[in-house]
């Protein structure tokens, strides 16, 4: 469907009025915090319907939607075989509290796909999944110390939410009101990328470090593409060297694949590594997004012997009234089978190296420094002369150029991330003609 046969919207408010109202009945006026467009000003869009590769506002502007819903959207909205699916499921019964055999089908798709878990648990979004994992790690080691790394988000459950402490053997902070400082006080927070750190936070708390009391580090948590500074790659001697570390001292990775998970590459980051370092894989992963396909539906997994310490076999609690949603597993489902069809994610790939390459051509053209990394599906770009390998690299880029960038791309009915520190992604359903229309809008609103 080209963007001009989308269906006209006429609902009566718009953007703005639609903004003023959501804020007297919901907190900011949106349900997430990132879609209020407080990182880069102006008035959000309040999206009336989506089809394919792109979104129509409440005052029927059409957009190329670079977001598709963070990730989950790899098809582009609407794909005929996911909207049977759903539809289907639907007339089926929409919740059971009652196991299904889709949920079956799921897990055993997603594990076919994913080498390093045997098993895996279903849940409803990618905090549960990993708040549920991080839970799991401590039970499984019955250590209490974890290590996350600035820069990554692993949803809001309150352990995860912290920054980094003033030195290294310091603890984190917690960067939200309202999580108490005893629950982060066993949360080490290193720099992406820092081997350094990492070689000195094991030694301090590492296990036999004879320095403290409940020995060792339970889990390091980490996004091995980190979509939440918008591109940063974990650097392949980092990786090796984090996975010798934990096996060293017996502390569990776990691989935060929620924005990359089926994203970056049908076997997700994870396959990536297993390339570049032979037998690598992770002992813990979190899925979420591409695995709900839209739908509310998350994941966490890892060998049989760590997982059947899960209730109702083990002693780590871990349960959700709608994990494993029928309508959300039909979704999921159809989703997958989709990108594992040949030749997809090639498809995919090209689409992204093609998007990307044509706004940093358009870039250079017009004099601007910007740089940029993708890989399958996702994307990122910074204004500045390098890409940045940690947040601090990241927060240093410029921040004002690419907020006019964003505005004047939405302007010219381009959707990106509305945040510099966002990954953006990539659809089955962009077409040749999407991409040059984003650099030939790219090279007019850089040259602006
Ligand atoms: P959810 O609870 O939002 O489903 O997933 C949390 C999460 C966990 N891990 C990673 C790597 C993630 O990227 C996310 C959520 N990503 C954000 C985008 N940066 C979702 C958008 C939002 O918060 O509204």
């Amino acid at each position: 469907m080209s963007i001009d046969a989308l269906p006209k919207n006429n609902k009566h408010m718009t953007n703005a009025q639609l903004f003023e109202r959501a804020q007297k009945s919901i907190p900011g006026g949106v349900n997430s915090p990132v879609r209020a467009f407080r990182a880069v000003g102006g008035t959000p869009r309040f999206i009336a319907s989506a089809h394919g590769a792109y979104m129509v506002d409440a005052e029927g502007q059409r957009y190329i939607d670079y977001i598709g819903s963070w990730g989950p959207m790899i098809l582009g909205h609407g794909h005929p075989a996911v909207l049977e699916a759903v539809q289907k499921a639907a007339t089926e019964g929409f919740s059971f509290g009652a196991p299904t055999e889709r949920e079956i089908e799921l897990a055993e798709e997603i594990l076919s796909l994913v080498p390093s878990m045997e098993q895996l648990r279903l849940v409803s979004s990618g905090t549960e999944a990993a708040m549920s994992a991080l839970r799991l790690a401590r039970g499984a080691t019955g250590r209490s110390k974890i290590i996350k790394f600035e820069g990554c988000y692993h949803g809001h459950a309150d352990a995860l939410l912290v920054k980094a402490g003033s030195g290294l053997a310091t603890f984190g902070h917690p960067t939200s009101a309202g999580v108490p400082a005893e629950v982060v006080q066993h949360t080490l927070v290193l720099e992406y990328n820092n081997v350094a750190q990492l070689e000195e936070a094991f030694a301090l708390h590492g296990q036999g470090s004879g320095k403290s009391s409940n020995e060792g580090i339970a889990c390091v948590m980490i996004e091995p593409i980190a979509g939440n500074m918008n591109f940063v790659r974990a650097s392949v001697p980092f990786m090796k060297r984090l996975r010798e570390l934990c096996t060293q001292h017996g502390t569990l990775l776990v691989f935060d694949e929620v924005m990359t998970g089926f994203r970056v590459a049908l076997g997700s980051a994870q396959s990536l590594y297993a390339k570049a370092i032979p037998g690598f894989e992770p002992d813990l992963s979190v899925f979420g997004k591409v695995i709900g396909g839209g739908m509310p539906l998350a994941a966490f997994g890892g060998k049989r012997a760590v997982m059947e310490l899960l209730a109702p076999l083990g002693p780590v609690y871990q349960a959700g009234t709608l994990s494993g949603n029928p309508v959300a597993t039909a979704c999921g489902l159809a989703t997958l089978r989709e990108i594992r069809k040949p030749g997809f994610f090639e498809a995919l790939t090209a689409s992204t190296r093609t998007l990307l390459d044509g706004i940093l051509a358009s870039a250079k053209e017009a004099g601007v420094p910007m740089v940029g990394d993708c890989e399958g599906g996702m994307f990122g770009f910074f204004f500045a002369s390098e890409l940045p390998q940690n947040y601090s690299a990241v927060m240093a880029t410029d921040k004002e150029r690419f907020n006019r960038f964003f505005h004047a791309m939405l302007d010219r009915g381009v959707y990106f991330a509305p945040a510099l520190y966002e990954a953006g992604f990539v659809s089955g359903a962009h077409t040749a003609a999407d991409l040059k229309a984003t650099a030939d809008a790219a090279l007019q609103a850089l040259r602006g």
